[in-house]
């Protein structure tokens, strides 16, 4: 019996494996104790499905249960478990891609007794077949909605196990220090609580940087999958919709010569150097009597609140104004690159004050209608969107759900080295590293609850 069938999962399930609409071939997959028995009840071909090695394709018919009728020619592949997707027995049969044909050869399929799967099912059956753990299950989902090349890579990593092995390493250090504490437990007359408390802090306090790292990283993470919330900010007329349109390669916002002609905030998502931005293009700041204007430039401080980078932008063919020098001086603590726009027209800008208003943060010549600073600006969104020394290999996209978990358990561990500090009893630390192990368990699934499963496998798409 596999262990899936001792879970009780031995149904056997189908579903179309490629998007709906017309395309050369469809895939359905079923998966299951039965499935290639199932679908040799409807296979016309050389010879049955129960015959062919594993993994290897057979060329023939789909006809109906009754034989009254041939559905489609069609290749099916015959995988026995446990090298397969799902750890199962699987069958993939490739189907001409009308929707009408892979539909009827899908619902002949369950005609057979075989159920429709639902969405996620065959990932899930991959996890509770032990194939894979909840955080490569959850990679499967972002390699499949990944919209940009460094969230492709990312993803992979997850798939691969790039997750995993960081948290099953913690997990592991944590359960030696869990032992250690037994044993002292165990063990009161050897005296030895004071060298073991000392040991455990120093330990968690190596563990809480890699935590911490880790968090970084998955923040990192986020940004890859969501993209980095990026305003343009500047006074009326510096060229902050000109940007937008060269950057989105568009003419997204009406440019005009007219300082403020931007009035509500526009918002377009693109890639700068593989990296996800949703950039809005806000109303110029400054004082008003315009109501309207004034509506624009208090939507343009809520964007500028709620910013993970700003791109400040300064009109570098006229001298700096009062509210250029608010501007720098109010955003000094954001995340920003300065951009010195106009750099085609004659330059009158004084740079030096510039640079040393812009504080720590790049200022970039900039020029919106040729591409003067372009090369730049990616390279310092690169520099920004990520944490210094963020290695390769350690991109993974971490989503929210990692990122609670990581979170909560580095509490507990901080509360751990403080309690150490302080003496507290054996058993309150063990108590507490538990935890902190339990917490980190859950991002790969070792303690998984039915109903996160549940949560987590029906964000999949129908046949995944
Ligand atoms: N020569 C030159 N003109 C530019 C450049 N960038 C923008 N402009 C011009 O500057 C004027 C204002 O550009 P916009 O992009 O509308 O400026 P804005 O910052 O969005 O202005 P508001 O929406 O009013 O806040 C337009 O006439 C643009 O063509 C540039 O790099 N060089
Ligand atoms: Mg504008």
């Amino acid at each position: 019996m596999s262990a899936l069938e001792s879970l009780g999962l031995s149904e056997t399930i189908a579903a179309i494996a490629t998007a709906a609409g017309e395309a050369s071939i469809a895939v359905i997959r079923v998966s299951g104790s039965e499935a290639v028995s199932q679908v040799d009840r409807i296979f016309r071909g050389g010879r049955s499905l129960g015959r062919m090695k594993s993994h290897t394709v057979s060329y023939g018919h789909i006809v109906t249960l009754s034989e009254a009728a041939v559905l489609d020619e069609v290749l099916v592949t015959v995988m026995r478990g446990p090298r397969t997707y799902t750890t199962e027995d699987v069958v993939e049969i490739s189907t001409h891609g009308g929707m009408n044909t892979v539909q009827s050869v899908l619902a002949e399929v369950l005609r057979t007794g075989v159920r429709l799967a639902e969405p996620g099912e065959f990932t899930k059956r991959a996890f509770l077949g032990g194939r894979i753990d909840l955080a490569q299950a959850e990679g499967i989902m972002e390699l499949i909605q990944a919209q940009t090349d460094s969230a492709r890579v990312a993803a992979l990593s997850q798939v691969e196990g790039g997750l995993t092995q960081r948290v099953r390493g913690m997990r592991q250090a944590l359960l030696e220090l869990m032992a250690h504490l037994e044993v002292t437990m165990d063990y009161p007359e050897h005296d030895e609580e004071d060298a073991t408390t000392r040991l455990v802090a120093a330990r968690i306090r190596e563990l809480l940087e890699d935590l911490r790292a880790l968090i970084r990283y998955a923040r990192d993470g986020r940004i890859l999958r969501e993209g980095l919330r990026t305003v343009i900010v500047g006074r009326p007329n510096v060229g902050k919709s000109s940007l937008l349109n060269q950057l989105a390669r568009a003419d997204r916002a009406i440019v005009t010569d007219v300082p403020g002609t931007t009035r509500d905030v526009l918002e377009e998502t693109l890639q700068i150097a593989g990296v996800r931005l949703r950039l809005a293009d806000t109303a110029g700041l400054r004082e008003t009597e315009d109501p309207v204007e004034q509506l624009g430039v208090a939507r343009s401080r809520r964007a500028m609140g709620a910013a993970e980078l700003l791109l400040v932008v300064i009109d570098g063919s006229r001298a700096l104004e009062e509210d250029d020098v608010r501007l720098l001086a109010n955003t000094r603590d954001v995340r920003r690159i300065i951009l010195v726009n106009k750099a085609d027209l004659p330059h009158v800008v004084d740079l030096d004050e510039v640079v040393r208003l812009a504080g720590e943060s790049p200022v970039i010549r900039y020029c919106a209608v040729n591409e003067t600073g372009l090369l730049d600006l990616e390279s310092a969104v690169v520099d920004l969107s990520f944490s210094q020394g963020h290695p390769r290999d350690m991109t993974f996209l971490a989503n929210a759900r990692h990122l609670a978990l990581f979170e909560r358990a580095g509490d507990v561990l901080e509360r751990v080295v403080v309690a150490a500090e302080s003496r507290v009893t054996i058993d309150l630390l063990a108590a507490d590293v538990r935890e902190a192990w339990v917490l980190l368990g859950e991002v790969v699934g070792e303690t998984p609850r039915e109903d996160l499963l549940d949560q987590i496998f029906r964000q999949f798409c129908l046949g995944k």
